[in-house]
């Protein structure tokens, strides 16, 4: 062996140690800053808290085997190292009965320790909420690249962006209208599928008041990755609150008021977007009613924080862009490209602004 190659080996442990300690610090840091999706430095629900525990939990136990079995090896490595001028074999020995024991056990109980929680907290998740309360439900239909959201007992149909309110339990239902989506807001709940022909729940109570952003979770074509949702907790009370999103969200919007957005709307009723688009008040369906075809319902898109499923931020320029088309924002959107001019889409894109 040559001489560099020698040193070499001989630094090996303390170079692995190092490069282990880097790890572990890197680690540690991204850990620490407050990212929108950190489902596991900040649960915002009682549903994501259970599975922060379990991630937590998870965490220090596999941190604690890894070390162990890395220090048993690296003791074993230097202690048991072959001494120059040392020609003979170390010692044989075949199955010690105690040590069969102890690595039988050991694994046994881990997993154990592990199982027995691991079911409490599933059946926790799984419990289904007290009815005798205030609850949010809401039907969640994942489409090719949007989320349907329809409140029940509200009578509310809009897509997107979903409002609810600081410490009332939410119940979702959620299904599919195409291919398998799956729902996914980290900071507040766990994933869940919604596929076609089924309806799964998803419970969770939020603890924070605040924008929580996700993610559809299951690849479902081109535009994929361009299916975000999110999350709006209200406060109980003010001017802010949940109970005055809804009302306000009941009514129909203003009528618009600009000679721009006066033009929009005569783009929006004469160039075919009603054929997927309802707006309670402007086309003939009632308020509350579902979108009876395939976009969302845009009765108070003005008031979205986002257009496309999270995918740009609702300016006028951007819906501009959005309408002229809809393929270039978004591969294979299933809006129609209308050939709109110039003029129409920036017509269009003030009224749709308008309506808040
Ligand atoms: C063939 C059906 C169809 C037609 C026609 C259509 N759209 Fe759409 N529209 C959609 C679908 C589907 C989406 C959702 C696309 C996505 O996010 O992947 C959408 C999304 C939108 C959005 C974004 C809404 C949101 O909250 O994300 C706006 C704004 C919009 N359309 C406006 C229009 C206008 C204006 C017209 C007429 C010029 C029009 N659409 C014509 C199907 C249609
Ligand atoms: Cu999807």
């Amino acid at each position: 062996m040559s001489n560099a190659l020698r040193t070499l080996s001989k630094r090996l442990p303390s170079l692995a140690s190092t490069a282990m300690l880097l790890l572990l610090a890197g680690l540690a840091t991204a850990c620490d800053e407050a990212h929108p999706r950190d489902a596991y430095a900040h649960p915002a629900a009682d549903a994501s808290e259970i599975s922060a525990w379990f991630y937590n939990m998870y965490m220090v136990l596999d941190t604690i085997i890894f070390v162990g079995v890395l220090a048993a090896f690296f003791i074993a490595l230097i202690k048991y190292r072959k001494k120059p001028g040392d020609n003979t074999l170390p010692e044989q020995s075949f199955g010690d009965p105690r040590l069969e024991i102890a690595w039988t056990i050991v694994p046994t109980l881990v997993v154990l320790g592990i199982t027995v929680p691991t079911l409490g907290g599933l059946f926790e998740l799984a419990k289904r909420p007290d009815q005798n309360q205030k609850i949010i439900d809401i039907e969640v239909t994942g489409k090719q690249w949007w989320w349907e959201l329809d409140y029940k007992k509200e009578h509310i149909n809009t897509g997107n962006e979903m409002h609810v309110e600081v410490g009332t339990q939410v119940m979702l239902h959620l299904t599919s209208a195409d291919v398998i989506h799956a729902w996914w807001v980290p900071r507040l709940s766990g994933k869940r599928d919604a596929t076609p022909g089924r309806s799964y729940p998803l419970n969770f109570r939020p603890k924070e008041v605040g924008s929580f952003d996700g993610q559809c979770a299951e690849l479902c074509g081109a535009s994929h990755a361009l299916m975000g949702i999110r999350i709006i907790v209200h406060p109980k009370d003010g001017p802010d609150s949940y109970e005055n999103w809804v009302k306000h969200t009941q009514e129909i919007a203003a009528k618009p008021t600009t000679p721009a957005a006066e033009a929009g709307q005569k783009v929006f009723m004469g160039k075919g977007c009603v054929a997927c688009h309802s707006i309670s008040g402007v086309s003939e369906l009632a308020v509350g009613a579902r979108s009876r075809t395939s976009g969302p319902n845009l009765t108070h898109v003005g008031s979205r924080d986002y257009i496309a499923a999270h995918t740009l931020k609702n300016t006028p320029e951007n819906i501009a862009t959005w309408v002229k088309n809809p393929q270039a924002v978004k591969p294979g959107a299933l809006m129609t490209n209308l050939g709109l001019t110039d003029q129409e889409a920036k017509d269009v894109a003030a009224f749709l602004t308008s309506l808040k």
